[in-house]
């Protein structure tokens, strides 16, 4: 473990790689990686959530060529919601366009979601915390937006980002139930499709905050031909400054610790065998819900 550390605080890849794997396995001297590695930098963490197909791996593609343009490193996680595998076991096709990325420049991880029960968003913090420590400039999280995940996202990420397309219309019906709120940076991504300048009107006037005079950035983008990068890295940077003031740190850094807590106590509940216990109960028409609790949390 000690030679392993010393390795990764070295800039070692593969002890990167290695102590991800310890973490997310839970194996042997998870806990001594995540309490002794200190932070080298507070690199910026990007979320980019959408709709399939919306072109976010695009956008992180470009982002990244624009970065290690600039000779920054950063850490790319995919999260693949529809690998029946377990944690870090495939790079789906998502992904593989990156790859043609030196891999000292660029660390990309993949993280399957299936399987994985709720336990996801604790695991991605803790890889978060590890990349953090081995001294990126960015951190970079794409997941498909279905369902929770791009509220969950929020939590993780500093920036969160919502990709839509022209023909999102009637998405953003939807998008105003919750994912609004948590959009750090709206992109209209494919603009050289039709319609694109009305969908970015459309976002503005949905996300203008008039009491607070507060505009959130909504940027029209092609990721295929790299229009756009130049307004959306001077966007991340802007809501990145601000991400990383001790209060607001302070709201993200609560709720994280609080998720961690939650997933240590439920740890030890077997889901299914609780299942039984209430489905006998249930027969035995005896069942109280509150009881029930109270009865595991003794
Ligand atoms: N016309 C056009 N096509 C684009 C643009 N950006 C991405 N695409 C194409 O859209 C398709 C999907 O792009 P991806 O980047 O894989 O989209 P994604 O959101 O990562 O997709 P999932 O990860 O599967 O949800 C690809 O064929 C891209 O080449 C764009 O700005 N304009
Ligand atoms: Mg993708």
């Amino acid at each position: 473990m000690e030679l392993l550390l010393e390795d990764f605080k070295m800039g070692n890849i593969r002890a990167l790689a290695r102590c991800i794997s310890l973490v997310e396995n839970e194996s042997k001297g998870f806990e001594t990686i995540l309490t002794t590695l200190q932070p080298k930098k507070l690199a910026p963490v990007i979320g980019f959530t959408g709709a399939p197909g919306a072109g976010k791996s695009s956008l992180v593609n470009a982002l990244a060529a624009y970065w290690v343009k600039q000779d920054k490193k950063l850490a790319i996680i995919a999260i693949d919601p529809t690998s029946p595998f377990n944690f870090g076991s495939l790079l789906g096709d998502r992904i593989r366009m990156l790859e043609h990325f030196n891999n000292e420049q660029v660390f990309i991880r993949s993280m399957a979601t299936r399987g994985s029960l709720g336990g996801l968003c604790s695991k991605i913090i803790e890889v978060v915390q590890v990349l953090q420590c081995f001294g990126f400039d960015y951190i970079i999280i794409e997941t498909v937006g279905v369902g929770q995940s791009e509220v969950e996202i929020a939590g993780i990420a500093d920036t969160s980002i919502v990709v839509v397309v022209p023909e999102s219309g009637d998405e953003v019906q939807t998008l105003k139930s919750g994912v609004m709120e948590i959009a750090d940076i709206f992109v209209v991504n494919k603009s050289d499709r039709e319609g694109a300048e009305m969908m970015a009107i459309n976002l503005k006037k949905l996300t203008h905050d008039t009491l607070a005079n507060r505009q959130t950035p909504v940027i029209k983008s092609i990721a295929t031909e790299n229009e756009g990068l130049d307004e959306l890295v001077s966007a991340i940077e802007t809501h990145s400054h601000f991400a990383h003031t001790n209060e607001r740190r302070a709201i993200l850094l609560a709720d994280k610790a609080l998720l961690l807590i939650q997933q240590q106590k439920v740890k030890h509940f077997n889901r299914k065998k609780m299942e039984e216990e209430v489905r006998t109960l249930l027969d035995q028409n005896h069942f109280n819900l509150y009881i029930y609790v109270r009865s595991k949390l003794l």
